[in-house]
């Protein structure tokens, strides 16, 4: 029998690389889109590379989509490439808006164009709560996005949605909430933190600087999402889903859990810095995700606790090579 064929956008990020895996591990043919670079960013799929099919594409580029859905062929796209980084939002909104948004819409005309038999899913974000109307979040609460990477997100829903309704495309949004893991890019605040506690610790950096520490989220492990992921493509019927743990945690509960891991306090380290505030803030996210149970028998496994845990070993191995 001929394997099931899965083309990813954003392969090289976090989600991509734990994604690629699950897709493999179920015996899937799995393409990873990338986009054109003068240096290789592969370290994240590195381990991966001889079992990937690379394909070149650019979510800016209409007919670079559609040759990579030629390409590959898939009977399932997952569309988690993305300008990720809330805070590169407001310096970039417009490249934000292009990526993030429109780039949504043109790999659903180019799936249209290809296979409208292709299942899609999109990477939306709890991001797009913002200044939230309700807690905790479900499916039903209405978005108020915060920062031009939320409205783009919010975009994205809401085309995903429309071309299911309008076109009948098996198409999915997932609005996962953050989810963190040792492949995590440097700069978003649990990374920063497993990095600055491993450097302290290892006597390479004396303090760590942050913005707002009473922010809230609810954090889960990368590789428990992607499974959310899967399963919404494995359903009779295409739907949206709220992924999350339903704990919300704040960063200096974040801060305090990874110092204490290494014998430290937070207090002695952390110093608040005024340049990493932003224009608008995103208070407090916590994800209802009943229907994911109920429907996907998905749940998150790996706990607060675990996961910075797991954070802070990988950094202070990594440091010490
Ligand atoms: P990430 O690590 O920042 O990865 C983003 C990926 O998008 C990278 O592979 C990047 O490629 C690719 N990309 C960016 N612009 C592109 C373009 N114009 N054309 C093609 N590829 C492009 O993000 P992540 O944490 O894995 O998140 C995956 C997706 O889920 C994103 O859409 C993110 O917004 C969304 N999301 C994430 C979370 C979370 O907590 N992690 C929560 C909700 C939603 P390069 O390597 O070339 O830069
Ligand atoms: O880790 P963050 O940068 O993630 P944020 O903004 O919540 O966005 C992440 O999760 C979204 C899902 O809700 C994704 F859609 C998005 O792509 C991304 O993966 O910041 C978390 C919180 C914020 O409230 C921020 O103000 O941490 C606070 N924070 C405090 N000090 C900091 C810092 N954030 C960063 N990046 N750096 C700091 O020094």
């Amino acid at each position: 029998m001929e394997k099931r064929r899965a083309l990813i956008t954003g392969v090289t990020g976090q989600d991509g690389s734990f994604l690629a895996e699950l897709l493999l591990s179920k015996g899937y043919e799995v393409y990873g889109m990338v986009r054109r670079s003068s240096t290789e960013k592969m370290e994240r799929i590195e381990h991966l590379r001889s079992q990937l099919n690379l394909v070149q594409g650019d979510l800016l580029d209409q007919s670079s989509l559609i040759e990579a859905l030629k390409a590959s062929r898939p009977s399932e796209v997952y569309n988690l490439a993305a300008q990720s980084f809330v805070p590169t939002s407001w310096n970039q909104p417009v490249l934000t808006g292009e990526f993030t948004a429109l780039g949504v819409t043109r790999m659903l005309e180019a799936i249209r164009k290809v296979d409208d038999s292709i299942k899609f899913y999109q990477a939306s974000s709890s991001e797009m709560f913002g200044k939230v109307r309700e807690t905790p979040q479900s499916e039903a609460t209405p978005f108020y996005p915060r920062s031009p990477y939320g409205v783009a997100k919010a975009y994205g829903h809401f085309i995903t949605v429309n071309y299911r309704e309008s076109y009948g495309l098996f198409a999915c949004s997932g609005i996962l909430f953050n989810h963190e893991s040792s492949r995590r890019g440097l700069e978003f605040v649990t990374r920063k933190i497993s990095d600055g506690v491993a450097r302290i610790k290892l006597g390479l950096a004396k303090e760590l600087r942050l913005g707002n520490l009473d922010a809230r989220r609810d954090w889960g492990f990368a590789g428990d999402y992607v499974e959310a992921m899967w399963l919404m493509l494995q359903q009779a019927k295409a739907d949206d889903y709220v992924i999350g743990t339903g704990e919300s945690h704040s960063v200096r509960d974040f801060c305090e859990a990874a110092f204490s891991h290494v014998g430290l306090d937070y207090k002695d380290y952390v110093k608040v810095d005024k340049s990493f505030m932003r224009p608008a803030e995103v208070d407090l996210l916590v994800a209802d995700s009943s229907k994911a149970r109920r429907v996907l028998g998905w749940s998150s496994k790996v706990n607060f606790r675990e996961l910075v845990r797991m954070m802070v070993e990988h950094d202070l191995a990594r440091l010490k090579k």
